[in-house]
């Protein structure tokens, strides 16, 4: 009923505009010239909608692009999280999985939205989302210390940075788009805000940070995170490469030491296929031009959790 077997809608986000460092915007080329595609087509056997373009953005955004309740470039981000939820919707209309390749993670406010309101349409019920990462991303324009909207996305999406008028901004997000609090879930979180801390105490939200990681093994963090969301729930993987220790994927935009191995954040991909509930799945924040030795194995980083995710086996 969620989805039409092998269907993959493919979209390719070089968008860069939710942070201050030029070169994010070049990651699905990149990922995409590593022979991610083909591999999916070749070895999964994806049947592919993809329309041949590498979304840039750059060219298109708005000159004067002023500051905004204290966000950074707020019409670009705007504009292009807009844009992209349609794309995104239209793709999961029709049962297909969605796969994004950006793109900083402000382009999740795009792509969660798109899929929510699809699963909603489809299923009648809310999606859950898995949100790998080391960093919360739930900063509100009020309390972020950065600007950067790629900080916020999941404050927007569950409503907690919510625009009290449509014709503002963010204004187009409306409750069709948003997630419920108590269907998100981190995991590999170690760089969180004090303001951020409080917002995930005071909302009951299910993190699983490094620390819980240590404790309990990735095995049985991934049984607590997928019992928390419960079975036959949709889910959407929103998985930021910066989640990944910086040994592994060291060209990323705000990397933090002790971070998940390689073959933890495969198996947390891994373990969400297994479910057979995902409905999408969004990689963010490579950035090829920041690391010259580390960009390369940053991609493949990045196209092995992707093929985990989409169903690559080891036997
Ligand atoms: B990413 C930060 F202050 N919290 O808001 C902020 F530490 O998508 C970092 O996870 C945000 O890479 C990182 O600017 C956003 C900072
Ligand atoms: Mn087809
Ligand atoms: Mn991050
Ligand atoms: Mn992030």
């Amino acid at each position: 009923f969620l989805k039409n077997g092998h269907e993959l809608g493919l979209v390719a986000v070089g968008f860069s505009g939710g942070q201050c460092k030029p070169g994010v915007d070049a990651a699905p080329m990149a990922l995409i010239e590593s022979g991610l595609v083909s591999q999916l087509k070749a070895d999964l056997e994806y049947d592919i909608h993809f329309d041949d373009q590498v979304h840039v953005y750059t060219e298109q955004m708005p000159k004067d692009d002023p500051d905004y309740r204290g966000m950074k470039k707020p019409r670009a981000v705007c504009a292009v999280t807009k844009q992209l939820s349609n794309q995104v919707y239209e793709h999961a209309k029709q049962g297909r999985f969605v796969l994004t390749l950006g793109g900083d993670h402000s382009i999740a406010i795009g792509t969660i939205s798109g899929t929510a309101k699809a699963v909603r349409e489809r299923t009648g019920r809310d999606m859950a989302v898995i949100w790998v990462d080391a960093h919360a991303d739930i900063n509100t324009p009020e309390v972020s210390g950065s600007g950067n909207i790629h900080g916020m996305p999941v404050a927007f999406l569950t409503g907690l940075a919510s625009e009290p008028e449509p014709t503002k901004p963010f204004g187009w997000i409306s409750d069709e788009h948003k997630i419920s609090v108590k269907k998100l879930v981190y995991i590999g979180l170690r760089d969180v805000d004090r303001a951020e801390k409080k917002i995930l105490r005071e909302q009951g939200i299910k993190a699983f940070s490094m620390h819980d990681i240590d404790r309990h093994g990735i095995g049985r963090v991934m049984d607590m995170a997928l019992g928390w969301i419960g079975s036959d729930t949709p889910i959407h993987l929103s998985f930021d490469i910066d989640a990944l220790d910086p040994m592994w994927a060291p060209s990323t935009g705000t990397a933090v030491r002790g971070g998940l191995t390689l073959r933890e954040g495969d198996f947390i991909a891994e373990c969400v296929h297994e479910t057979g509930s995902l409905v999408a799945l969004d990689l963010v924040e490579v950035n090829p031009s920041l690391e010259e030795q580390g960009a390369a194995e940053t991609v493949r980083a990045g196209v092995s959790i992707v093929r985990c995710a989409l169903g690559d086996t080891l036997l």
